[in-house]
C-alpha cells in the first residue's frame, strides 16, 4: 500500500517559536504519527540550506507542510503547500484535528479536540491583539537571546550558546554564498544556460547576500571585534528589555487570568507562554533551569503579571516542551 502523504513540521528545540505548534501539538492531542517532525538545527544554521529555503524561503522554523486534500488520492501525485507564520500554524493546526484533514488516514474514533480559537468576535479581537503585542519586532525573543546590555556581557555570551550561534550562522551563510559563486548550476550539459535555473541561482545570491548583512551588526560584534557594533547591540539591547517590561505591563492589564482569554486555554496562551518562557530563560542568563516552572514563576513574579501563564506551567503540553529547561 502507498504511504499516505502527511504534513511535516519543520521544528528545532531550543526555538521560540516552534515551542507554540509543539505545545499546540499536545494540547490539541495530536498523535506522534499524524505527521512527521523534522529538525532543522539553527544553531547550525541548517535554516540556511538551500533545500530548506525551498521549503521555506524565510529560512525559519516553524513550518508546515501539509498536502493539499485535492491530491492526496492515488491517482495524482501529492501535491504540498508550506504554511511559514507561527500563528497560521496554529490555526491550522486547531482546525485540523477537528476535521481530520492533517494526514489522510487521521483516526476519526479518537478524542474530540478541543478548540483553540475564540469563540466570540470580542474574544477574537483581544486573541489578536495580545498574540501581535509578543510578535513585535521590539520585544523579538531571538534578539534578546543574542543582544548584550555591556561589554561584560558580551565576553560572557561569545563563550557560551549566543557566541555559537553567531559565529555558527555566519559561517554557514558565508560558505553558501561561496558554493553558489562556484558552481556553474547555470550552464547545461550541452553548454546552454537555462534561464530558470539562472534565475534561481541569482535569487540565491541575494538571499545570502541580504541576510549576512542583515547579521552584519551581531556578527560585528560577536565575531569582528568591532567597537562601534558593540556600542550599538549594547543600546538596542537596553531598549529591547525596556520594551519588553512596557510589553509585560500591558499583556498584565489585558490578560483575563487563570488563561490569556479566562477559564480555557486558547491560541492565545500558546504564543504568550513561548515568549515569556524565552524572556524568563534569557533573563536567567541563558543557562539551562534546574526548575523550570519555578523560573517562570519568579519572572512572573518579578515583572508583577498578576494573572500571567502560571496555570499553564502545570500542563503535560508545558512538560512535554519546557520540562527539560526553558529556551
Ligand atoms: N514571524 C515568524 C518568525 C519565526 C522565527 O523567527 N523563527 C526563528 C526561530 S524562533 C528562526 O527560525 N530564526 C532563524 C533565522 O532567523 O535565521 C513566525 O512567527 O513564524
Amino acid at each position: 500500500m502507498a504511504a499516505v502523504p502527511k504534513a511535516t513540521l519543520y521544528t528545532f528545540d531550543g526555538s521560540v517559536w516552534a515551542s507554540a505548534p509543539r505545545l499546540a501539538l499536545v494540547e490539541k492531542g495530536y498523535a506522534s504519527t499524524d505527521l512527521d517532525l523534522k529538525i532543522v538545527d539553527l544553531l547550525k544554521g541548517e535554516n540556511f540550506d538551500p533545500s530548506f529555503l525551498r521549503i521555506n524561503s524565510k529560512g525559519t522554523v516553524p513550518a508546515l507542510v501539509v498536502p493539499l486534500l485535492e491530491t492526496t488520492s492515488a491517482e495524482v501525485d501529492t501535491k504540498f503547500r508550506a504554511i511559514t507564520d507561527t500563528k497560521l500554524i496554529l490555526e491550522f493546526l486547531d482546525k485540523s484535528r477537528s476535521q481530520n484533514t492533517l494526514a489522510a488516514n487521521a483516526d476519526s474514533a479518537a478524542a474530540p479536540a478541543p478548540i483553540l480559537a475564540p469563540a466570540t468576535i470580542e474574544g477574537k479581537a483581544l486573541s489578536d491583539e495580545l498574540i501581535a503585542l509578543v510578535h513585535e519586532p521590539s520585544v523579538d525573543p531571538n534578539f534578546l537571546l543574542l543582544g548584550i546590555r555591556s561589554e561584560a556581557e558580551l565576553q560572557k555570551a561569545k563563550q557560551g550558546l549566543p557566541g555559537t550561534f553567531v559565529a555558527n550562522r555566519h559561517a554557514a551563510l558565508v560558505a553558501h554564498q561561496k558554493a553558489l559563486e562556484n558552481s556553474a548550476s547555470t550552464t547545461a550539459f550541452d553548454g546552454s544556460t537555462n534561464p530558470k535555473s539562472s534565475a534561481v541561482h541569482e535569487n540565491l545570491k541575494k538571499w545570502y547576500a541580504d541576510k549576512i548583512s542583515s547579521q552584519a551588526l551581531l556578527t560585528g560584534a560577536y565575531v569582528g571585534g568591532d567597537k562601534d557594533a558593540v556600542a550599538q547591540l549594547v543600546k538596542l539591547t537596553n531598549d529591547a528589555w525596556q520594551n519588553v517590561a512596557k510589553c509585560i505591563e500591558k499583556l498584565e492589564t489585558k490578560l483575563t487570568g487563570p488563561y490569556a482569554l479566562g477559564d480555557q486555554i486558547s491560541l492565545a496562551d500558546l504564543h504568550i507562554v513561548p515568549w515569556l518562557a524565552r524572556i524568563a530563560a534569557v533573563a536567567q542568563g541563558v543557562k539551562p533551569a534546574s526548575d523550570p516552572i519555578a523560573s517562570i514563576d519568579a519572572v512572573i513574579a518579578e515583572y508583577n503579571v498578576k494573572v500571567g501563564q502560571k496555570a499553564f506551567s502545570e500542563r503535560p503540553s508545558f512538560q512535554a516542551v519546557y520540562g527539560s529547561g526553558l529556551h
